[in-house]
């Protein structure tokens, strides 16, 4: 089983098979594909829906001298597949295997790496006019999922593709999902183009003339046919408009006329758009009716796509449980994600508040915007957007909420390292590029008890804040019926102790309890805060700790550089204190995807860590006030 696809070490042996076998190798790729992404989980419906695409796409173009670039990636398997990664593909995803998206330290073949949406054209664009300045002669394709036309980034770069260069090629892979069902105008405008009958029917001929005679020159008759019946069909296609040409919409799941139309495509001179329609999962029929469940997922039954049944609830679940229920009591409470009512747990709230919820596309910035400009007329947005994909946003968090002082609440899920996804999704930063703005308030709580109660904090600020929480189950602890408001600014002390305070944000104060218990073990007396507030930090707390305490541990899923503990250094600095500050955090370089647990043991956010470098100062004050006495 599999015989082709194992023989494959480079795209020139994809050169090599005949049609047939270039048939017989997409069902192998499909068959592994299925088979190992049930073990090791991963986005197997954009990946089954490309099979046919990229195959075409190896056949004609040669990476890596041509770039081929997939925008996220996240649909780069098949890619990874024919570039000489079969023998280690049941690694992707696993610690020290393949990462599941394009990584230009991976392999030659990977042209541009990416994770997050909009940035194929941009980046297609730049490796053109820079293959233009240099006289150079390869091909860039950029292939970009219908969702990417949600994003502004992708008609920014439309905008100037051209004017800058005459070859780039766009392929616009319609399948109309992004991880829901795709939204908006462009969305119905690419239905409307797909569902035209005029146009189909004469496309359908068109198609069988490709298939019959191929080459050029069929491209070209058809292409002509095709020109002049577009012009009668609409006044104007919109990617013409920015200086594309456009064909299509083709099937892109026939082989044969994916390769034709690439082979013409690439002796044009002038920048074009390829609208090609696949389907989500083709192939698997659970993911055909599943389309949102497998855009990625965790393992599941090769035969049956069950997947195992989550017993405890996620924090988004209950972020959105909460929300609704802030939505019954406040008739100004609204709901905005950017295209993930899934992840973020807005599917919950959407049945409950049809009306005032908003989903609007892969658009960081625009939802931002968006919730400031509602807020202006006395609503409470809650913006919920995962930490990597609020990066995004950052200046109209600063310029369109924050210093308009405007009560926007940021969400923000998927807070800290994201695990196998890698760094592209690591919610590492979000504390550092947050806590320098004015006004803002930033929260993260123990348990999802206390994300509900910050919630309803958040309703009572006037102005801006933000609340980070991590991916996946909850505590589990017993959750108050209603959710209260708790004093801004205010930490929770968990344990008096008067050797050390131990600082654990979020969650992280399960490893602070456990710090403590070693070190009460040792002789210590331990301190256990719940800092509650990133910002404002409880100066009023640090000050009756720093007279006390021989030295304070802060532990935080987050950069140290930037993080909490420096927000405790600054404070404790400003307040003229000396006392020593052991900081638990990531360090200041990009982590590799992994396993959660194995990812914090190896770069030291652990208990054993601190235990190494918190001792020696307590010993030390301990030795010293012995002298004394
Ligand atoms: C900036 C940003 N926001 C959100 C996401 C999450 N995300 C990953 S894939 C995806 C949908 C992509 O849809 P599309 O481009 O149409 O590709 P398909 O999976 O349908 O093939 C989304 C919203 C992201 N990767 N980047």
């Amino acid at each position: 089983m599999g015989a082709l696809l194992e023989a494959i070490h480079s795209p020139e042996d994809l050169k090599r098979l005949n049609p047939t076998q270039i048939e017989e190798l997409a069902v192998e790729i499909r068959e592994r594909l299925i088979r190992t992404l049930s073990r090791t989980g991963g986005h197997l419906g954009p990946n089954l829906g490309v099979v046919e695409l990229t195959i075409a796409l190896h056949s004609v173009f040669d990476t890596p001298s041509d770039r081929i670039l997939f925008d996220v990636s996240h649909q780069a398997y098949v890619h990874k597949l024919l570039t000489g990664r079969v023998d280690r593909f049941d690694t992707i995803r696993q610690p020290g295997g393949l990462n599941g998206f394009m990584l230009r330290t991976e392999s030659e073949h990977d042209s541009y790496g990416a994770g997050h949406a909009g940035t194929a054209l941009s980046a297609a664009l730049g490796m053109a006019v820079a293959r233009d300045l240099a006289g150079g002669k390869e091909h860039v394709i950029a292939v970009a999922g219908d969702a990417a036309f949600t994003n502004g980034i992708s008609y920014e770069a439309l905008n100037n593709i051209a004017d800058h260069t005459r070859k780039l090629i766009v392929v616009l892979n319609d399948n109309e999902w992004s991880i829901d069902r795709n939204v908006g105008a462009i969305a119905r405008y690419f239905h409307r183009i797909v569902t035209n009958e005029r146009y189909n029917r004469l496309h359908d001929s068109a198609k069988r003339i490709v298939e019959k005679i191929g080459g050029r020159t069929a491209v070209e008759v058809v292409r002509r046919a095709e020109e002049a019946a577009k012009s009668m069909l609409w006044p104007s296609i919109m990617f013409e408009e920015f200086g594309l040409t456009y064909y299509g919409p083709i099937d892109g799941h026939n082989l044969p006329l994916l390769i034709e139309t690439f082979k013409f495509l690439k002796t044009e001179n002038r920048p074009v758009l390829l609208h090609i329609l696949t389907q989500k999962g083709r192939g698997f029929q659970p993911a055909l009716d599943g389309q949102k469940k497998f855009h990625g997922l965790g393992p599941y039954d090769p035969e049956t796509g069950m997947t195992q049944p989550a017993g405890v609830p996620t924090y988004s679940e209950v972020f959105a449980n909460t929300l609704a229920k802030l939505a019954d009591k406040n008739e100004k409470v609204v709901a905005i994600t950017a295209a993930m009512p899934n992840g973020t747990g807005l599917d919950l709230f959407r049945p409950r508040h049809p009306k005032r919820y908003f989903d609007v596309g892969i658009a960081e910035e625009h939802a931002v915007i968006f919730a400031a400009g509602m807020a202006t007329r006395g609503f409470r947005p809650f913006c919920a957007i995962y930490s990597t994909f609020l990066q995004r946003a950052f200046d109209p968090v600063v310029h369109d909420v924050a210093l308009q002082k405007l009560p926007v609440v940021f969400c923000m899920d998927r807070a800290g390292l994201s695990g196998d996804d890698g760094p592209t999704h690591h919610g590492l930063f979000d504390i550092s590029y947050l806590r320098g703005i004015p006004d803002m308030v930033l929260m993260s709580p123990k348990d999802e008890d206390e994300l509900s109660d910050m919630m309803a904090t958040a309703l009572t600020i006037d102005g801006p804040s933000a609340i980070r929480y991590p991916r996946g189950a909850v505590v589990s602890v017993e959750c108050k019926p209603e959710p209260k408001p708790i004093p801004v600014g205010k930490a929770e002390v968990l344990a008096d102790g008067s050797d050390v305070a131990i600082l654990g944000l979020g969650p992280m104060t399960a490893l602070a309890r456990e710090l403590a218990e070693r070190l009460e073990q040792d002789g210590f007396s331990a301190a256990v805060i719940n800092p509650r507030f990133i910002k404002p930090i409880d100066r009023e707390l640090l000050a009756q700790y720093m007279r006390r305490v021989a030295a304070f541990v802060t532990f935080e899923d987050h950069v140290k550089m930037g993080g909490f503990g420096s927000a405790l250094l600054e404070a404790l600095q400003e307040m003229g204190s000396a006392v020593p500050v052991v900081r638990i955090g990531w360090p200041d370089q990009f982590i590799e995807h992994g396993k959660v647990e194995a990812l914090r043991a190896k770069y030291g956010l652990s208990v054993a860590e601190a235990y190494t470098q918190v001792v020696p100062l307590l010993q030390s004050r301990k030795r010293r006030t012995l002298v004394a006495s």
